[in-house]
């Protein structure tokens, strides 16, 4: 049995990772930049200058680190638009099922994500109550792939780190939660999330792989 269990937010409790998509992508064509969603896999889970580094890396062109700041803002605002009417009814199959029926079982419950929106995301989810912690942007140095973020949501969980489940929809997030020293479980293609100890279609089925007793 698990201690603790430890949630990325986009892509796992919500379909967000697919606005941080299409606000990448308008901002790419923007600059004459094309990029597909194979591509959008290594952009998730990666912040959001380690994002824009990313994909300015496929135009030839040069960007000052003003530019860079600008597009990166703009990016945002797109993001926003795409996030400003979001409610409890955004949050993916199972997600609920699964925070509350953790919770009664008092397995201890960690949010990990890189976003600096994170925090109004969970509060328009209305689901910021579940969570023991929430670490976020603001707390951590290292962005995922580094295990800063799930290393630090044990610690102030006071859990060790084998005792903690990571869930996970992006390549450096599972990285993430392997390097921490964790068992990590990925919403996903096992093609694509090859590091994962087990990948799983969505939060439906997650509840079969933890022993609540
Ligand atoms: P923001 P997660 C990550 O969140 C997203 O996966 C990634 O696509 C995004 O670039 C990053 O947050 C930063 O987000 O621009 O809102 O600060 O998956 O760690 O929950
Ligand atoms: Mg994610």
């Amino acid at each position: 049995r698990y201690d603790a269990v430890i949630f990325d937010l986009d892509g796992v409790l919500t379909d967000t990772a697919h606005f941080h998509f299409l606000a990448w992508q308008q901002l790419a064509q923007s600059l004459g930049i094309d990029f597909d969603s194979a591509f959008n896999e290594q952009l998730k889970g990666v912040d959001r200058m380690g994002s824009l580094s990313r994909i300015l890396d496929l135009s030839d062109k040069q960007f000052s680190h003003d530019d860079k700041l600008k597009l990166a803002e703009l990016k945002n605002r797109h993001y926003q638009k795409l996030i400003a009417h979001m409610s409890p009814d955004d949050l993916l199959p199972g997600a609920i099922e699964c925070l509350s029926s953790l919770r009664l079982a008092k397995i201890k419950l960690g949010l990990a994500s890189v976003s600096k929106n994170a925090l109004a995301v969970l509060e328009s989810l209305e689901i910021r109550h579940y969570f023991d912690v929430v670490v976020d942007a603001a707390l951590i140095k290292h962005s995922k792939p580094d295990p800063e973020i799930f290393l630090t949501a044990a610690k102030q969980l006071n859990v060790s780190a084998s005792m903690c489940l990571g869930v996970e929809d992006s390549i450096a997030g599972i990285s993430s939660i392997k390097s921490a020293g964790m068992t990590a479980i990925g919403i996903g293609s096992s093609s694509v999330l090859r590091e994962a100890d087990m990948t799983i279609p969505d939060l439906r089925t997650l509840l079969h792989y933890i022993s609540l007793n």
